[in-house]
């Protein structure tokens, strides 16, 4: 029997996928080159006899969240989303570079994003504004919460109503604590908990949960690092919006904003009109493009 459902769960070559009726069952991809990941819409067969159930296909997909392996290659992380929440706190020690690699693969993928502060309550609100300042002039939504006291938590529920969005960030930022608070009584995959070397609970693979006032919300594992998909990165900007905005007065069409003369980029980072830290990210990016797309090499396909 074929029917048609949605991946709620992703584990390496498993997946949990609900068909139209609610029902859930476990399915595995057939066949090797079938990336499935959690979000994708898929199609599945039954076998009546062996009681297996298999995908078979993965429908388009409106928008693909998709990460640079180390030899330049795309791997898909989740699918058919439209909104991205990147996730930070005061602790553990944030670190701006991923949460602007995932703002850029975003930005690059056609899905919006914001930025959400979590644990408001450990330190005072000046500390956070100083954390958010550099996202202000690349114009992303910024939110203030505490999963502890539920500060900011409303706000946050009328940004996720009819989306489906995903949480990103580092290991602890309370992503799936904070996923806990907008769903009363959710199951968090504490199956697949496990515990990181400092004795914190970890979640180890994607999950999707339906949010009460509609929508949809899919939780992640944290990363060390993210690295944007090359190919689905816009040229000019690598998905930095306000690179983007600035470029057309840029000498040359081509403009990297680097070394460039008559860079419009460069001027404005130099005049604090962007934000020096962005402009940083930027670059690096720049390079890490450079150095996977030298990795893919000249000989492979590109898209
Ligand atoms: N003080 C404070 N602690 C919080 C808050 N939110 C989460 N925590 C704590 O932070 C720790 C990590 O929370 P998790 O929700 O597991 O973090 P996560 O981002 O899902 O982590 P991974 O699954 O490893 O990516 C837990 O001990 C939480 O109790 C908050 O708003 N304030
Ligand atoms: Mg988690
Ligand atoms: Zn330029």
């Amino acid at each position: 029997m074929e029917f048609e459902a949605q991946v709620i769960a992703a584990y390496g070559r498993h997946v949990r996928v609900r068909d139209d009726t609610g029902r859930i069952v476990q399915a595995r991809p057939f066949g090797r080159r079938l990336q499935v990941v959690c979000g994708d819409r898929v199609r599945c067969n039954e076998d009546a006899t062996h009681a297996e159930v298999h995908v078979t296909e993965i429908l388009p997909r409106r928008t693909l969240l998709a990460r640079a392996t180390l030899r330049g290659d795309a791997e898909p992380v989740v699918a058919n989303l439209s909104l991205l929440v990147a996730v930070m706190a005061p602790a553990p020690m944030p670190d701006l570079f991923i949460i602007d690699r995932y703002l850029c693969a975003a930005s690059s993928a056609g899905i919006k994003a914001l930025v959400l502060v979590n644990k408001c309550d450990l330190v005072p609100d000046i500390d956070l504004s100083a954390l958010t300042q550099s996202f202000e002039t690349a114009d992303y939504p910024i939110l203030i919460c505490s999963a502890e006291t539920g500060r900011g938590l409303e706000t946050l529920n009328e940004f996720l109503r009819h989306e489906t969005s995903v949480f990103v960030g580092q290991s602890g930022v309370g992503k799936s604590s904070i996923i806990g608070r907008l769903i009363p009584g959710v199951e968090l995959a504490t199956g697949e908990l496990d515990r990181d070397a400092e004795g914190r609970h970890t979640t180890t693979s994607s999950s999707l949960h339906d949010l009460p006032d509609g929508g949809h919300v899919i939780d992640s594992p944290g990363v060390r690092d993210f690295a944007p998909s090359i190919d689905s990165l816009e040229a000019r900007s690598l998905g930095f919006p306000e690179v983007d905005q600035l470029s057309t007065g840029c000498r040359f069409s081509d403009c990297q904003h680097l070394q460039e003369p008559g860079c419009a980029v460069r001027t404005a980072a130099e005049v604090r009109q962007i934000d020096e830290r962005r402009y940083e990210s930027y670059r690096r990016l720049r390079r890490l493009h450079a150095d996977l797309t030298t990795a893919q090499g000249p000989g492979r396909k590109r898209s």
